[in-house]
């Protein structure tokens, strides 16, 4: 048998969830209203007409939760606040209530031996904000930096790393531009200043957290794809490029080089927002790490037809598809990670998530058997090593999802979980693959 790979002694494993996708309790203990409840209670927006109002009922089941985690072996637990419950107006008064649940997660997180990684931002903001424009609003950059603060005045004593954001680009281009996500509309100028502000209040909250939370790491997290050319031809070698500017370059580069990319400046250059003097040199301050959130690659051609921002289209080669429809290719995680490193010198990475949608099921004796996501997590932690071993300063990989949850537009169809959650008893199962991976971070180290 091939030698176990070991991890560093320090590397972080854990797993990874959102306030809406499992908390439930949607009206509970002073929360105001959040765009994802707005949007989940319009008809046609989610499948089946799922909502997050009751999710995992983690809101009232984070005890017996944390110690499922305790009991797998997990090492740490990133979670993301529900902006709404700590400020229901996104501005203006505390809700005590709010914040306290948080204060009680993370000590039972801490009395787990569990360290919490805390996201600000999972896409549910306040609907009051909304109202005001949303993110298109430059005011709701100054507000999310004041809550950030709120937040990390509480719990910064006891949580030392933070995550402002959860894939902004998702934020931006599928809330506003694509329009499948809240606030489900679909304008290109408008989905280009969300993120521009997105990332104008990413820079903006990290002296508040600093401040509050001494010795701590702040980062942001994004989703990034390695593209890869349809074929040898300019024609898709341009359309790859362009698509990387746009999920990729868009965000990267404003954090990590202080502008934004030129080729995407004249590409967009009827689009392109307003961008004040300061804007890039607050957006650029320095992160102590990058999270990364990584499922899969895409394959791009020029396609002139296409998505008319960027005339590509993707193609979708033979391989292996989760119930996502996205291709296993743990490779491209690889490649990745050496070009963060290489091309924008990355501090510190930590893989904030990775994981795969699977048609699960319980079987005669109650055991939950996903083969196939045992395998890809396998696959992408063997990657991830070789990275290391290359050099690259990977600190931690969290799975994506400790159980299985909301997963947006989809409703309740999609599987992430290494925990089966049955959501008409809220019983949870443990999955082969919560066992396999609690070993794995037990021992450190994966067999390739
Ligand atoms: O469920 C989502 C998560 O909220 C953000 N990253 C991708 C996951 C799977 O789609």
């Amino acid at each position: 048998m091939a030698q176990r790979l070991q991890f560093p002694h320090d590397f972080v494993w854990g797993v990874a969830t959102s306030s809406y996708q499992i908390e439930g309790a949607w009206q509970e203990d002073g929360k105001g209203e959040s765009i994802w409840d707005r949007f989940s209670h319009t008809p046609g927006k989610v499948l089946n007409g799922d909502t997050g109002d009751v999710a995992c009922d983690h809101y009232h089941r984070y005890v017996e939760d944390v110690a499922l985690m305790r009991s797998l072996g997990i090492g740490a637990y990133r979670f993301s606040i529900a902006w709404p419950r700590v400020q229901p107006q996104g501005h203006g008064p505390v809700n005590p209530a709010g914040l306290d649940f948080y204060d009680r997660l993370v000590d039972a997180l801490l009395a787990a031996g569990i360290r919490p990684f805390v996201t600000l931002y999972h896409w549910d903001l306040p609907q009051a904000l909304q109202d005001r424009g949303g993110w298109g609003n430059r005011d709701v950059a100054r507000w999310f930096a004041d809550y950030a603060h709120i937040v990390a005045r509480r719990l910064g004593d006891r949580v030392k790393h933070w995550i402002t954001h959860n894939e902004p680009w998702v934020v931006a281009m599928v809330g506003h531009l694509i329009g499948e996500h809240a606030p489900g509309l679909q304008d290109p100028a408008l989905a280009v200043r969300v993120a521009h502000h997105l990332l104008l209040s990413h820079g903006l909250a990290l002296e508040p957290i600093r401040s509050e939370s001494a010795g701590c790491q702040a980062g942001i997290t994004l989703n990034l794809i390695p593209m890869y050319p349809a074929s040898d031809k300019g024609a898709d070698l341009d359309a790859a490029a362009r698509n990387d500017g746009f999920v990729n370059r868009w965000f990267l580069d404003p954090l990590l080089r202080g502008r934004y990319p030129e080729d995407m400046l004249a590409l967009w250059e009827q689009i392109v927002p307003e961008v004040d003097p300061d804007d890039l040199a607050v957006i650029s301050r320095p992160i102590d790490f990058l999270g990364v959130n990584y499922y899969t690659r895409q394959v791009v051609k020029h396609d002139q037809e296409g998505n008319p921002l960027l005339q590509v289209a993707l193609v979708h080669p033979p391989g292996e598809y989760t119930t996502m429809n996205w291709e296993v290719y743990p490779e491209g995680l690889y490649e990745l990670l050496m070009r963060l490193h290489r091309e924008y010198a990355v501090p510190a990475l930590y893989i904030t998530e990775n994981g795969a949608a699977y048609p699960d099921v319980v079987d005669a004796e109650g055991r939950v058997r996903d083969p196939k996501r045992v395998a890809y997590l396998r696959s992408h932690l063997v990657q991830a090593h070789r990275a290391i071993a290359d050099g690259v300063p990977l600190r931690g990989y969290f799975a994506w999802s400790f159980m299985d949850n909301f997963e947006w537009a989809h409703g309740y169809s999609q599987r992430f979980g290494l925990v089966y959650v049955d959501f008409a008893t809220q019983e949870r199962i443990v999955k082969d693959s919560g066992r396999w991976f609690g070993e794995a971070a037990q021992e450190n180290g994966v067999e390739p």
